[in-house]
């Protein structure tokens, strides 16, 4: 019986130890893996150009993205924040704000996931339509990155439209001023151009009244439940949408040197 009891604890004692540690770890690095972010007064502290340069950081985390994603009050504090310095900052302060408030949009929202599958099914072979296979066509495309449920859809659809509305504004600065941010621009304007194409459909005279528009939810009716075509779908025009003089066109400029969208020759 004595014997048994020491084998017992034997055994016992580390499965005790190993499962405290992995509660503490748990716990521990539960804590402390979340990233913190940022509030108003933080960003307040830090002065404007180092303020920009940490969210700018912070959002190529996939742990911050998933932190601000759970926290609207936090996304509105921190958009806020950047529409004050859209306002008051340099030229420079303000382009780099109408960007990162546009990938904030995008990213805690459906679109961001939308948009990431989208890239990678461009370079994904089994829709590349040269390699001959079955999937390599825009039906299977549309497949593998639509959000798969309406209330996702809406969601993506919606943000997008908003965040064309910011890369609008972001143009026109750049229109203005010039090319000032500090920003990686091959990145912004891929999300620039999808944004462009939704932000057409949801607001085709871009005046911020959408009822000329379509909708999220006439949209997800149509493609997915066979509803009725958008009686506005033909206010949209999209032969213009990448021209320089079009809702990006500056972007574009500044993202490709001047030489316009290289895909669309
Ligand atoms: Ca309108």
């Amino acid at each position: 019986m004595k014997r048994m009891m020491r084998v017992g604890i034997i055994i016992l004692v580390p499965l005790l130890v190993l499962s405290c540690a992995a509660l503490f770890e748990f716990n521990l690095f539960d804590g402390l893996d979340k990233p913190r972010i940022p509030s108003a007064e933080d960003l307040a502290d830090m002065g404007t150009a180092d303020a920009l340069d940490e969210l700018d950081s912070l959002l190529d985390s996939d742990d911050f993205v998933e932190v601000l994603t759970e926290d609207p009050d936090a996304q509105d504090e921190i958009i806020a924040y950047l529409n004050g310095v859209e306002e008051t900052g340099t030229p420079a302060q303000q382009q780099q704000a109408h960007a990162l408030e546009a990938e904030i949009i995008i990213a805690t929202s459906p679109a961001g996931p939308l948009i990431n599958g989208f890239i990678d099914a461009l370079f994904d072979e089994a829709f590349n339509p040269d390699s001959g296979g079955e999937e390599g066509t825009t039906e299977a495309l549309l497949g593998a990155i639509m959000p798969d449920n309406e209330q996702d859809f809406i969601a993506a659809f919606n943000a997008l439209a908003d965040a064309g509305s910011v890369y609008s504004d972001l143009n026109d600065s750049i229109g203005t001023d010039g090319y000032e941010a500090d920003i990686n621009m091959g990145d912004v304007v891929m999300n620039a151009a999808i944004a462009a194409l939704v932000a057409e459909l949801a607001d085709p005279d871009g005046n911020g009244d959408p009822s000329d528009g379509v909708t999220g939810e006439q949209l997800y009716d149509w493609i997915f439940e066979e509803g009725p075509v958008p009686g506005n779908i033909g206010n949209a025009d999209f032969s213009t949408t990448f021209d320089s003089g079009g809702p990006i066109g500056h972007i574009i400029d500044a993202a490709f040197g001047g030489d316009g969208f290289p895909f669309l020759d």
